[in-house]
């Protein structure tokens, strides 16, 4: 498993913000949680592939919102922030080395946080990022490679996965109040705690689930429901509206 990541910005602190008030955001501490990340994904068996961030790419940190890599090819988006679209030229380069590429073009916008793969369906969030054009782009694409696209309306949050993420094949963990369960009809729902709205996103490796300790009531949740858990702070990315699956690409080599 190669978990393609991208360092930090020293300009993070100018990184988008949609739903949260902008506060200070401390470059080092958002850098250590990111390599603390990097240390858990490796824990679990990945090999990180780095790059380089760019004073002009404050949110690049974000990898995951620049392609969508199916096991078939990698899907390059184009971001919904133009500030982002840049981002994406040295993930288009390092993917091509695994992958055919395929890009999203004008004027369809897509955000890789609103793409969430549960086995041969990959709901898609139609959001501030990702439009309807954008929601086409990738039906075209993934359809001739098999797999299904389920669109989803996302309102209340930045991206779909900001409101579900997978926790074990066919298991979902869902904030209700942000995404509605009948959009995942034949799926096991795991609700977040009503007191952590944020709770949702969780990046699912091998049979782990890394999730943040900013949500102890989920991660209890979780726990009783026989997960097997590892935990990493991501206050400061948060900061940024950042959680833990917008940190990396994870495919197979
Ligand atoms: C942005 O607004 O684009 C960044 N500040 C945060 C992106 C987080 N990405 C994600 O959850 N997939």
């Amino acid at each position: 498993m190669i978990a393609l990541t991208r360092a930090v910005s020293p300009s993070i602190a100018h990184c988008e913000l949609t739903h949260i008030a902008r506060d200070p955001i401390r470059y080092e501490i958002a850098r250590d949680q990111h390599s603390h990340y990097e240390a858990c994904l490796r824990e679990l068996g990945c090999a990180i592939t780095q790059l380089p961030p760019g004073d002009e790419f404050p949110d690049c940190v974000f990898i995951e919102d620049t392609a969508i890599v199916l096991d078939e090819l990698a899907i390059i988006t184009r971001p919904g922030a133009a500030s982002r679209r840049g981002e994406t030229a040295a993930v288009s380069n390092e993917l091509s080395k695994y992958r055919s590429i395929r890009s999203i073009e004008a004027p369809a916008t897509l955000d890789g946080g609103d793409a969430l793969q549960v086995g041969r369906t990959i709901y898609v969030g139609v959001s501030t990022r990702t439009n309807s054009s954008g929601v086409a782009q990738l039906d075209a694409i993934a359809r001739s490679c098999g797999y299904t696209v389920a669109p989803v309306e996302v309102t209340d949050c930045l991206h779909l996965k900001s409101a579900v993420t997978e926790v074990a094949p066919g298991t979902i963990l869902l904030n209700p109040g942000l995404v509605s369960r009948d959009a995942f009809a034949g799926l096991d729902v795991i609700e977040t705690h009503p007191d952590e709205p944020a709770g949702a996103n969780a990046v699912r490796l091998g049979g782990t689930v890394l999730y943040s300790n900013s949500f102890p009531l989920t991660l209890e949740r979780l726990r009783q429901r026989g997960f097997k858990l590892m935990t990493t702070d991501t206050s400061e990315l948060a900061r940024a509206e950042g959680a833990l699956t917008c940190c990396s690409l994870l495919f197979q080599r």
